[in-house]
C-alpha cells in the first residue's frame, strides 16, 4: 500500500480506536459516521466566547487565507502525478486521499471545538478510455460511451445486427427476441440508463446505444455497476433517425461496438463537523466535495466550496453558536452524488428532522464567473428553501452585487436533501454555461465563453480561480453560516407527516450528468 494511503488509513485507524473510548455526541446509527474526535473536554471553554455575528464572521474572511490553502490543494493533488501522469483528486487516487488527510488534519488542529467523524461507502470508479461506434459503415459524431459502462469482451469491437427496442425499453417485454446477440437501440425516457443497459444484458444483447429523443447528445452515466449492463453508448436524436425509421421498415442495420474502459468499486470517505456547542436539534448544515474530476486538479471545481468550507470552520472557532453547525466534505461527488446520497441515505428520520437546513457549496471562484443562486421555491422544494435562497439574493444586493437565478435541477450535492423534505439551496459561480453579453454587462468577464472553460479539465487549477469573486462568495457563506448559527426564528420547521404526501421532485439531473 502506498506510504500516502498508510498514513491517511493510520489515521484512521487511531481515529477508530479512539472513537471507541469518546464519549459518543453523535448519535451513532447503522454506517453512522464514525467519530474521531470527543470534544466533551472542550465543552466549558466555549462559554467564554462570543456568539458569533455575521458582519464580524465575515471580516475575518481574507484572500490571502483563501488562496494559500488552494496552493496546498494543488501541491496535494499533484501527489497523484506517478498514477495519473497529471495532477487530480479524484476518488480512489492518492490525491484525494491526501485531500481528505489534509481536512481531517485541519479540523483537528482546531482542538476540541468540532466533533470530527467520517463516513465510508462504497463508490462507483470508471475510466473510459477509448470507444468507437460504427453503424452502417458510419460513425455517429455525437456517439458517447456513457459513464461507468462495462468494456467489451477482451476490449475488442462486438458485431452484431441493431436490434430496435419497443416503447421505452424499460420492461424486459420491450426487448424483442432478435436482441439476444444483437445491439439493442434503446430510446431515452422514462427509466435510467444504467436500468436499459441491464434489461438489455438480460435480453441477451452484445451491447446497448440509448438514442436521445429531444435535441442534442447524452452525456449519460449508468450509475451503479450491475453484472447485466452490457457496454453502453449515448447518440443523438438527429443521428438516430435515419436508423429508427429503417428499422421501422424491417430493414437490418449492421453495427459494431467498441469500449475500453475500467468500473471497479472502492471505498471512500465524507467527512463531517459538528460543532460542540449549539442546539443538537437544531442543526444548520452546509457541504461542498473533496473530490474532483479523474481530468485534472479540480481547484475550483470543488476546492473553492470545500476550502472556503474549511476556512470558515476555522475562524467559527472564535465564537460561539446557538445553534449546531454541521460541516461536510462530500466523496464521490463527481461519480453521482454518491457521498451526499449514500449521508442521508443511512440518517433515521428524527436526524433528518434535527438538518433545518442544508446549503450547497460547489464551484464559488469560476475564472468568468457569475454570482448565480439556485432558484429554489417553496412550491417545488422544501418548505424554508425559497427563504434560503432569499437570504443570498439580499446578502448580494445589499453588497451591492449583480445576481442571476439557475435552475435547483439536481446538479450537486443539494439533491438528496431537498428529496428527503430537508430544506436547501446554494450558490455557484457557472460550469461549462457560455455567459451571455448581458451577463458580460452584470458580472464583467467575457461573453461567448463558458463561465469555467477549465470545467473538468487539466486547467482547473490555481491559475483559474477569479479571486475576487472568490472572497465575496466565501464572505457570503460566512454570512449564511453566522445567519442560522445564531438564530434559526422564523425559518420554516419542516412538516415530516405532510411530506409523505408532496409531489415527488424529479430533477432531470442528479450530479453533473443526466440519469435518464
Ligand atoms: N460543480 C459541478 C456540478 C454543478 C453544480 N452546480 C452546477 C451548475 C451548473 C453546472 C454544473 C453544476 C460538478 O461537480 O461537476
Ligand atoms: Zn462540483
Ligand atoms: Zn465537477
Amino acid at each position: 500500500m502506498p506510504a500516502q494511503r498508510r498514513s491517511f488509513t493510520r489515521l484512521l485507524a487511531f481515529c477508530l480506536a479512539s472513537a471507541a473510548f469518546a464519549h459518543a455526541f453523535v448519535v451513532l446509527q447503522q454506517q453512522a459516521p464514525i467519530l474521531l474526535e470527543d470534544a466533551s473536554r472542550g465543552a466549558d471553554t466555549l462559554a467564554s466566547k462570543e456568539l458569533v455575528d455575521s458582519t464580524v464572521l465575515q471580516s475575518t474572511i481574507t484572500k490571502d487565507n483563501l488562496l494559500k490553502r488552494a496552493q496546498d490543494l494543488y501541491e496535494i493533488a499533484k501527489v497523484s502525478v506517478d498514477e495519473w501522469q497529471h495532477p487530480t483528486r479524484v476518488i480512489g487516487s492518492e490525491g484525494h486521499a491526501h485531500t481528505l488527510e489534509y481536512i481531517a488534519q485541519s479540523l483537528e488542529s482546531l482542538g476540541d471545538y468540532y466533533n470530527i467523524s467520517t463516513q465510508s461507502f462504497p463508490a462507483v470508479v470508471g475510466q473510459v478510455f477509448e470507444s468507437r461506434l460504427v453503424l452502417a459503415n458510419g460513425v455517429p459524431d455525437s456517439a458517447r460511451a456513457m459513464s461507468n459502462t462495462p468494456p467489451t469482451p477482451k476490449k475488442e469491437p462486438v458485431l452484431g445486427k441493431l436490434a430496435l427496442v419497443h416503447d421505452t425499453g424499460c420492461a424486459p417485454h420491450d426487448y424483442p427476441s432478435d436482441v439476444a446477440g444483437a445491439i439493442a437501440f434503446i430510446p431515452r425516457g422514462t427509466c435510467s440508463f444504467g436500468d436499459k443497459s441491464a434489461l438489455a444484458g438480460l435480453a441477451g444483447a452484445k451491447a446497448a446505444v440509448v438514442y436521445n429523443t429531444e435535441p442534442g447528445n447524452i452525456a449519460g452515466t449508468l450509475g451503479r455497476p450491475s453484472p447485466n449492463h452490457v457496454p453502453t453508448f449515448g447518440i443523438s436524436a438527429e443521428d438516430a433517425a435515419s436508423f429508427i425509421e429503417q428499422l421501422a421498415r424491417g430493414e437490418k442495420i449492421d453495427a459494431s461496438a467498441y469500449i475500453d474502459s475500467y468500473v471497479s468499486e472502492i471505498k471512500t470517505q465524507n467527512v463531517l463537523a459538528q460543532t460542540t456547542a449549539g442546539d443538537p436539534d437544531n442543526c444548520v448544515m452546509l457541504g461542498g466535495h473533496s473530490d474532483s474530476v479523474g481530468a485534472g486538479p479540480g481547484i475550483n471545481d470543488d476546492g473553492s466550496g470545500s476550502l472556503t468550507l474549511l476556512e470558515v470552520a476555522t475562524q467559527l472557532t472564535n465564537y460561539t453558536v446557538n445553534n449546531c453547525v454541521r460541516f461536510a466534505w462530500w466523496s464521490a461527488e463527481e461519480e453521482g452524488l454518491l457521498g451526499s446520497d449514500y449521508y442521508v441515505s443511512v440518517l433515521e428520520e428524527e436526524e433528518k428532522a434535527k438538518i433545518r437546513l442544508f446549503m450547497d457549496y460547489d464551484m464559488l471562484a469560476s475564472p468568468n464567473h457569475a454570482y448565480q443562486v439556485y432558484n429554489a421555491t417553496n412550491d417545488v422544494n422544501p418548505l424554508g428553501s425559497e427563504e434560503l435562497r432569499d437570504l443570498y439574493v439580499d446578502w448580494y444586493t445589499a453588497n451591492g452585487h449583480n445576481f442571476t437565478f439557475i435552475p435547483f435541477d439536481g446538479r450537486s450535492d443539494y439533491d438528496a436533501f431537498i428529496k428527503n423534505g430537508i430544506p436547501g439551496g446554494g450558490i455557484a459561480t457557472g460550469a461549462e454555461v457560455i455567459k451571455t453579453e448581458e451577463e458580460e454587462e452584470m458580472f464583467g468577464g467575457q461573453a461567448g465563453i463558458a463561465f469555467d472553460p477549465c470545467y473538468h479539465e487539466l486547467c482547473d487549477d490555481v491559475s483559474n480561480l477569479n479571486l475576487d469573486a472568490w472572497v465575496v462568495n466565501a464572505k457570503l457563506v460566512a454570512h449564511s453560516v453566522a445567519t442560522y448559527a445564531r438564530s434559526l426564528n422564523g425559518f420554516p420547521k419542516v412538516n415530516r407527516q405532510a411530506l409523505a404526501s408532496a409531489s415527488p421532485y424529479e430533477p432531470r439531473y442528479h450530479g453533473s450528468k443526466l440519469a435518464m
